[in-house]
């Protein structure tokens, strides 16, 4: 569209389309059987939170069924259930771990 009047012009938007990639939660479901002293360990190690805060968030999915523990790119939050529901199966707990498009 600079000097010659050859084309029409469908573009009518042209602010820069920066589309985000969809983010992730990935929560932790409570169950009947799994030590919670397993759960903060799980939330120490896979989740980056300090013992406190694990303590915090083990309670409330406790408390409430389920809790989001981290907010993840698809391939991340993938990677972190996979790795936690192998740890829990290899010590035969039932714990769950799920991803869910925010
Ligand atoms: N509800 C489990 C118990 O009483 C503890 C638990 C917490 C399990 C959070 C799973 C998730 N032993």
């Amino acid at each position: 569209d600079d000097d010659d009047d050859s084309d029409i012009g469908l573009k009518l938007e042209t602010r820069p389309k920066t589309k985000r990639p969809p983010l992730y939660k990935v929560m932790i479901l409570n169950d009947d059987y799994t030590p919670m002293e397993f759960v903060v360990t799980v939330l120490e190690r896979f989740f980056g939170m300090n013992h406190d805060q694990s303590v915090e968030i083990m309670l409330a999915v406790h408390q409430k069924g389920l809790a989001v523990v981290g907010v993840f790119s698809h391939e991340i939050a993938e990677t972190k259930v996979a790795l936690v529901m192998d740890f829990a199966g290899r010590h035969q707990h039932p714990l769950q771990c799920t991803m869910e498009k925010e």
